[in-house]
């Protein structure tokens, strides 16, 4: 499967295939979304082929579920898992806290509420989403799309009154033609280049009227499996 692979995506290969040996026979495992986690759903898809493993994977997205159909899983709704015992999914930045930001894939509703359903969660990374401090890559936000560029503007006025972004961050939305997820949302992608407190920002974020969700992942990852280019596998 992995053939002459580029050494990022040799990166993201042996971490998903390092995650998969977790999964285990009769589990439910979350389906993330993303290229890594692609890896990861072709990965199971040959145990479940090639090994018999027999799971049932909940999906993130329409784009896993058609993914993770074609190689042989059975996928299953949420409402009818009720509950999983492992989710495995990518991220875009993770720090020394496993705190991540996601959703640059524009699932992150769907993957929260999936990796908060599950008893586990394991992050599967190339070594490039590895930062210090959480906020170079654009931060995500679910908004409704009734009167979107308003809540818009609400974000940008809330947070920079609230000082709630630390000293060095200078805020920038680009909504021109935001994204649209399978739930009919908008993402909006703040360029915070900093995030001094996740925790306070993520909380101040979806109390606001039009925010659905954001794509701070805070204290809900156990586990990075963190992949590098020459095919070595790190366990964070
Ligand atoms: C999804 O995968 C998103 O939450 C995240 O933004 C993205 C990372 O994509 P990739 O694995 O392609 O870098 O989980």
């Amino acid at each position: 499967m992995s053939g002459e692979l580029s050494p990022i995506d040799k990166a993201k290969f042996v971490a998903a295939k390092r995650a998969a040996d977790f999964v285990e026979d009769g589990m439910r495992v979350g389906l993330g979304t993303g290229s890594t986690a692609a890896w990861l759903v072709r990965s199971l898809g040959e145990m479940v082929r090639e090994e018999g493993l027999k799971i049932r994977g909940v999906p993130t997205s329409t784009r896993t579920a058609q993914l993770a159909r074609e190689v042989g899983i059975e996928v299953i709704s949420l409402d009818e898992a009720r509950w999983l015992d492992l989710t495995i999914d990518g991220a875009d930045e993770f720090d020394a806290d496993l705190n991540l930001i996601k959703g640059g894939g524009g699932a992150l509703l769907q993957e929260k509420i999936v990796a908060t359903a599950s008893d586990r969660m394991i992050v599967i990374a190339d070594i490039g989403k590895q930062v210090e401090t959480l906020g170079a890559f654009p931060l995500p936000v679910e908004v409704i799309p009734f009167g979107w560029r308003t809540t818009q503007a609400l974000i940008e006025e809330m947070l920079i009154s609230m000082d709630v972004l630390g000293r060095s961050t200078t805020l920038r939305m680009n909504g021109d033609r935001p994204y649209v997820t399978d739930e009919g949302n908008h993402i909006l992608d703040l360029h915070l280049k900093r995030i001094g407190n996740g925790r306070q920002l993520a909380l101040v974020l979806n109390q606001m009227p039009g925010v659905v969700e954001n794509g701070l992942f805070i204290d809900i990852c156990d586990m990075v499996v963190v992949g590098y280019g020459d095919g070595r596998v790190e366990i964070r």
